[in-house]
């Protein structure tokens, strides 16, 4: 009989052998007549299933929201540093986006780690960070540069009323909430921020729409999907920062000596 000989890669997301691509076993013609979305790609492509609309439209909110936060955060500034060397699109691009770490966009997994981790183990929230400060690990999603008590993050608050409407259940999001009354009271800089929001929220998406099992849920949280929804929609400003200054004509960049303490 016939022998398959062994493959060297084992592909399971999507499938161009047919006569039109097929993602996640749905082609691409259904994709466009159906009308839909990049959320309901994104849901095919890395979460393999199709996803209620209400799931879809929030993955899309997040990549709308995350889209750019201005020219002075590490990620523009790397991508508009780098534009201004006479650099190429794709080198401007990941000059921006290898910023993204545990301190600035990439702390969505890891806030959903941590806040799932003491959710499921039912602290308090004083326990959760009173143990995470003993272990001398910050609280991923909580803190911001220059977001405060008494100047929130409007991102935050449009996921967040966005899940209040739509989502079946709202329990993580509600614990980062209670997080971050408690985070506050010790500090007017530790808001929930946009990575613990979108964190904690998509633990919601997962563990409420029925469309994912425990042993996916964990693995999902495991793998670290999340910072993919931050590093995706960053993309898209990284992009507009480098045509900016392409455009702008800016001369090469270098920082001014007042703007450095040269010691010995
Ligand atoms: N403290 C974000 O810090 C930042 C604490 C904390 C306990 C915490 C910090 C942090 C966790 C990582 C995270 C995502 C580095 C942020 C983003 C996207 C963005 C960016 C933009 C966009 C800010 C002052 C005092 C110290 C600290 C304590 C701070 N955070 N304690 N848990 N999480 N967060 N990152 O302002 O006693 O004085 O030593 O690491 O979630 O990246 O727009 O800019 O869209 O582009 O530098 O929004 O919070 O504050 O380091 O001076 O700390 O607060 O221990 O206490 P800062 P520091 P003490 S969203």
């Amino acid at each position: 009989g016939k022998v398959r000989a062994p493959t060297h890669i084992i592909s399971t997301i999507s499938d161009d052998r047919g006569e039109e691509p097929c993602y996640g076993g749905v082609p691409m013609s259904s994709i466009v007549e159906q009308g839909l979305c990049v959320g309901d790609v994104i849901s095919l492509l890395w979460f393999k299933r199709s996803l209620p609309r209400y799931c879809t439209r929030f993955i899309e909110i997040c990549v709308l929201l995350c889209a750019d936060h201005g020219p002075c955060v590490s990620g523009a500034h790397n991508s508009i540093v780098t534009a201004r060397a006479g650099k190429d699109l794709v080198s401007c691009l990941v000059s921006g986006l290898l910023t993204i770490g545990p301190r600035f966009g990439g702390a969505v997994d890891d806030a959903a780690r941590y806040f799932k981790d003491a959710y499921d183990r039912g602290l308090t929230p004083y326990e959760f960070v009173e143990s995470m400060k003993k272990k001398g690990i910050r609280v991923p999603g909580i803190g911001h540069r220059i977001k405060r008590g008494d100047n929130r993050d409007k991102r935050v608050e449009i996921l967040q009323l966005y899940a209040r409407d739509n989502f079946p259940s709202v329990k993580y999001m509600e614990y980062a909430v209670q997080v971050e009354t408690y985070t506050l009271s010790k500090a007017n800089n530790l808001v929930l921020n946009v990575d613990g929001a979108i964190g904690t929220l998509f633990l919601d998406l997962l563990a409420g729409s029925g469309m994912f099992t425990k042993p996916e849920i964990d693995e999902i949280v495991e793998i670290g999907y999340l910072n993919g929804l931050f590093v995706l929609a960053r993309s898209i400003g990284l992009i507009g920062h480098t045509f900016d200054q392409k455009r702008l004509k800016q001369p090469l960049y270098r920082h001014p000596w007042e703007d450095v303490l040269y010691t010995k």
